[in-house]
């Protein structure tokens, strides 16, 4: 394939859509970046990265040579499309196809013969054949004739060092071969990383929906242990670094306030629900995510037991939220268990004061000294470095009275001898 005569288009330029863009222009693919953001249009031809993202940062002279568009026409002058918007699920965390078929019918409206499509969105199985076949055939096109469909699970993983667009393998499905071939030539010009082919295009979109729901489980799994041991006086950070240990057949997962994020806390239901249409319940899935989903309540029941011990009421207590994203060192609000949180003190009338050093417009302070001087009482939601690197001393120097750490990742016993109160998710 002559990469400089073939154009790639991304519809979607999110944490998933704009890396892959950077990528492919790098690697000298023509590329059209379309999405529905106008702002966001605005700001990559401006050369601003709409959002915190370490390997479009490192890359960002390439930012001005793709062509970023929100007019869907440009699509006609692609080779490969790739699809790389939101799959969320819905309030009854049902999953809505809703931004990815308006997608497909975009590409569909601006088709070019022979177009190879490639969906990165998560999708669980059957929404190739049983969804996006159909939208392509209701418009008279025919798979393996007039466009090739593949799926190519996304698995980026925002603000990781050590793995990202290039060297994270992919696997990769098709409804024809000649689709496979296709795709696995594509993205063998762009990523380093092994390109594993699956047996057909439903296995592949099982894959992902598989891999993250490992992922919950997992979590669910300490998360209880965190719940029961706290009952029974067991540090449970201590017991799982033990059992991490043991060189093979354990894979350490950490308790925590809650799991959030666009991946995680999401891509079970899609199984769950696909299976449900197949007669089958995932009753294992369920519960770990009503696990997971209670968890920002237990944080905040942990709070009021420390409250109780230092004799101050829940309303009116000016409580330190520290960090508001779902994970450390990101800016990125999906799901994060921060606000679930924030929703419980508000209804219990606690005085919020917020802080997270990269959602500087959700806080209502600029600074983590500040935070902690109009503080009375913290919860720690989020692991930013930032707020690793605070000397337990400061917190006694601003009169803490009491500490949640939701993430487990404070100095407990320097704490508790500045008699300051303590609890981790299961760890006093
Ligand atoms: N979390 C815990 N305990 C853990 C691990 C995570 O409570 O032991 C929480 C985090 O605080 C966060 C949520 O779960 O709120 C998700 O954490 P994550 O590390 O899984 O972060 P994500 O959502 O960015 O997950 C991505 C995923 N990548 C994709 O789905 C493409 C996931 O598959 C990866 O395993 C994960 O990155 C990673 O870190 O490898």
């Amino acid at each position: 394939m002559n990469l400089k005569r073939t154009t790639v288009a991304i519809v979607g330029l999110g944490y998933v859509g704009l890396p892959l863009a950077i990528r492919c222009r790098e690697c000298g693919y023509n590329v059209v970046g379309f999405d529905l953001d106008s702002q966001k249009i605005k700001s990559i031809k401006k050369g601003k990265i709409p959002f915190k993202e370490k390997f479009v940062e490192d890359r960002k002279e390439f930012l001005g040579k793709i062509t970023a568009t929100d007019s869907p026409q440009q699509l006609k002058k692609a080779d490969i499309v790739l699809i790389c918007v939101p799959t969320p699920v819905d309030k009854q965390f049902y999953p809505d196809l809703g931004p990815l078929k308006s997608a497909v019918q975009t590409v569909i409206k601006n088709h070019k013969p022979d177009q190879l499509i490639i969906i990165e969105s998560t999708i669980n199985p059957g929404v190739c054949e049983e969804v996006i076949r159909p939208l392509f055939y209701g418009a008279g096109l025919k798979n393996g004739k007039d466009y090739f469909l593949a799926h190519c699970p996304e698995r980026i993983d925002p603000g990781n060092k050590d793995w990202d667009v290039i060297n994270i393998p992919r696997v990769v499905g098709s409804l024809s071969r000649k689709g496979l071939r296709r795709a696995i030539s594509f993205y063998s010009s762009i990523i380093d990383g092994e390109i594993h082919p699956m047996r057909s295009i439903r296995e592949a979109e099982a894959v992902k929906v598989v891999e993250n729901s490992f992922r919950d489980i997992n979590i669910a799994f300490v998360n209880e242990l965190a719940k029961s041991f706290d009952q029974m006086n067991i540090d449970v950070k201590d017991v799982i670094e033990g059992a991490a240990t043991k060189p093979f057949a354990f894979m350490p997962h950490f308790p925590g306030r809650g799991v959030g994020g666009h991946c995680i806390p999401v891509d079970p239901y899609y199984l769950i629900e696909q299976a449900k249409k197949e007669g089958f319940d995932h009753h294992l899935l369920r519960v770990a995510r009503e696990v997971n989903n209670s968890m920002p309540s237990y944080t905040v029941e942990l709070l009021q037991d420390l409250l109780n011990e230092v004799k101050l009421p829940m309303k009116g207590t000016p409580i330190g939220v520290m960090g508001l994203s779902y994970k450390a060192n990101i800016d990125d609000l999906r799901e994060s268990p921060s606000l679930k949180i924030i929703k419980e003190l508000e209804k219990k009338k606690a005085k919020i004061i917020k802080y997270d050093p990269f959602i500087s417009k959700m806080s209502n302070v600029s600074s983590t000294r500040e935070l902690l001087r109009k503080s009375k009482v913290l919860i720690l939601v989020t692991n930013h470095s930032e707020f690793l690197e605070l000397d337990e001393t400061e917190f006694k120097k601003y009169g803490i009275k009491a500490i949640v750490d939701g993430m487990n990742c404070l100095n407990a016993g320097k704490i508790k001898r500045l008699g300051i109160k303590y609890h981790g998710i299961g760890r006093k």
